[in-house]
């Protein structure tokens, strides 16, 4: 894949036939088992075995054309893109971070993997870049159109390693939106295989071409784009490879789902 890459099927108003023949691209790149190896058989069968419901199995569609979210064009970019949620998180940790600008934030990845990772922004920033204009719907209502910037989870992934038995990537962040004060009610998210592989789900460190602000999730949030806002977790301290969310703090997946909310948002 090249540096930088950018899915225009949407706002390049592609007619059905190209439509197709991007899908047959698609199709013959997972039946090669190229692009980098991230679409190895092995994973395929992972990923179909890991739908853990019908209606998700349905929305899945990571081998179709159809499962990519809309792109849109430079100017359908919302002019005032709502943040929500955490704004500002005030734990002490994270204002240490914020107050030297994230140099000394670092990512962990860790779980079941076979190379646990520790990076920094600039090794983040170092990775093949991918950048895709989408709109962003919140459960609450309200949708907002912007740019984001980042590198592939697969990419980081890949470079991790998942053992046989991961099924689900979790996401642990900065902020305590529980107000509880401790890490139990700290944000955390997570999503299946088919969507941490989806080519448009991207760890972000920039928004509408510069480096992502604090109330949209600073220095790193992901974007899930088949999925509703509150998957897409901003403020990024950690990652997991996990085989079950079962127990994680309240077993629902989420913050929000263990609040009651779907664990899967499909849009
Ligand atoms: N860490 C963290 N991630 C979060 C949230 C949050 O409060 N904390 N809110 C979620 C919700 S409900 C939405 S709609 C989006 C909002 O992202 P935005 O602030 O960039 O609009 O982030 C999601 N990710
Ligand atoms: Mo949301």
């Amino acid at each position: 894949m090249t540096k930088r890459e950018s899915n225009g099927a949407a706002n390049s108003g592609m007619n059905r036939r190209g439509f197709l023949a991007r899908g047959g691209a698609l199709s013959g790149t997972l039946l090669l088992g190229g692009c980098d190896g991230l679409f190895r058989n092995d994973l395929v069968q992972r990923i179909l075995a890991s739908a853990d419901s019908l209606t998700e199995a349905v929305q899945r569609a990571l081998l179709t054309p159809e499962s990519l979210a809309r792109e849109y064009a430079p100017e359908d970019i919302s002019a005032d893109f709502k943040a929500n949620g955490s704004i500002n998180p005030d734990t002490p940790d994270y204002r240490k971070l914020a107050e030297n600008d994230f140099k000394d934030w670092r990512l962990t990845v860790g779980g079941l993997v076979e190379t646990p990772l520790t990076l920094s922004l600039e090794d983040l920033r170092g990775m093949p870049a991918r950048s895709q204009i989408t709109r962003h719907d919140c459960v609450e209502g309200w949708s907002s159109i912007g740019k984001w910037t980042g590198v592939q989870l697969s990419r980081v992934l890949d470079q991790a390693k998942l053992k046989e038995n991961a099924k689900y990537i979790v996401f642990y962040c900065y902020d305590d939106l529980g107000r509880g004060d401790t890490e139990a009610s700290r944000y955390y998210e997570s999503i299946a295989l088919p969507d941490a592989y989806h080519p448009q789900t991207i760890l972000a460190y920039d928004m509408n071409d510069e480096t992502l602000p604090i109330p949209h999730g600073a220095p790193l949030r992901v974007r899930v784009e088949r999925q509703l806002g509150y998957k897409m977790a901003k403020y990024i301290r950690s990652i997991e490879a996990v085989e079950s969310y079962d127990d994680i703090r309240g077993g629902g997946g989420g913050f929000w789902e263990d609040r009651g909310y779907a664990w899967y948002a499909g849009i």
